[in-house]
């Protein structure tokens, strides 16, 4: 079951059920459960049942409204109050990594070295403020001659550390200025709408295996396609529940994290993302995040 966040007629922000083009809006059928995926899933918790146990139990296909998928304005699927991403942890991640360093010491590299060991990479990626809903440009930076998209699953948690449900995302990362300094990291990876992840949420119950999951990454350039890659969760070399733990351990994790599980598709070494470019992000049984991209200096562009 596939959970969408989107304006309704008074520009109240609502939840709905997303089956093919069709969205049935559930948050007025009960407006105290369904007012966030958060809320949705601690109040089935409460009454024993599984998120999309409560949401059939309302009739929903019955009783709901129904909004045409290309009707509405959607939104990010929950209002991440931060984005926290894993770095390599894909082979494909690692190898990139040692390609872009600009000066390579003698035997491993950190990459390698993180890639092998227990502790994984986690990095704090966005806040809500800098994360951009589908469909509205993410931004490249102006002093990056090297920037691309990450797709990524991304896991939707609560406070506890549960997953609520799986994401698509969207870690925009300028592999200059990673390569230049590992120090420089955050601003590699944090900058003005470098974020982006939804369109849907994908309750976890209803997944029967996240480790066969697709990723397809296209980008169009005057409406041609210019890139496309594929990867599928099952190269993932670390499991979702450690990545999870270790984000958790000792920290303070607010509902509705959004936690990125690290990259394994990556444009050719000569490619960098332009203004006017589009991201196509497709994760199967999630959904397809698209965003177009602008330029950081140039839009005024804010989250509403
Ligand atoms: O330190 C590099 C981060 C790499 C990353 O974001 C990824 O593997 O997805
Ligand atoms: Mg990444």
């Amino acid at each position: 079951m596939n959970i969408v966040r989107f304006l309704d007629e008074q520009g109240t922000a609502v939840l709905g059920v997303l089956e093919g083009e069709e969205i049935y809006e559930i948050t007025s059928l009960h407006p105290e459960a369904c007012r966030d995926i958060v809320t949705l899933a601690q109040h089935a918790k409460n009454v024993g049942q599984t998120p999309s146990q409560l949401i059939s139990s309302l009739n929903y296909r019955q009783q709901a409204k129904v909004y045409r998928l290309q009707n509405v304005e959607l939104l990010t699927p929950v209002d991440a109050p931060e984005v926290w991403a894993c770095g390599v942890t894909y082979e494909r991640s690692r190898d990139a990594r040692n390609i872009e360093m600009k000066e390579k010491p003698e035997g491993l590299t950190f990459y390698d070295k993180v890639y092998e060991a227990e502790r994984p990479e986690i990095f704090f990626k966005s806040t809500s403020a800098r994360t951009v809903h589908p469909h509205q440009p993410v931004c490249i930076r102006s002093d990056s001659e090297w920037q691309v998209p990450e797709p990524e699953v991304g896991l939707v948690i609560n406070g506890s550390g549960e997953i609520i449900g799986y994401t698509a995302g969207n870690d925009m990362s300028s592999r200059d200025i990673e390569g230049e300094n590992p120090l420089y990291l955050p601003q590699a990876k944090v900058w003005r709408n470098s974020c982006s992840f939804g369109p849907t949420i994908r309750l976890a119950e209803t997944v029967d295996n996240p480790y066969n999951m697709d990723i397809v990454c296209r980008i169009y350039r005057e409406e041609k396609l210019i890139f496309e890659g594929s990867a599928n969760t099952s190269q993932l070399k670390r499991k979702f529940h450690d990545l999870i733990d270790y984000l958790c351990r000792d920290n303070k994790v607010f509902d509705g994290t959004v936690l990125l599980t690290g990259t394994c598709i990556v444009p050719p070494d000569e490619f960098t993302l332009q203004e006017g470019d589009l991201i196509e992000i497709e994760v199967s049984g999630v959904g397809t995040l698209s965003n177009p991209v602008a330029l950081a200096t140039r839009t005024g562009v804010q989250k509403s």
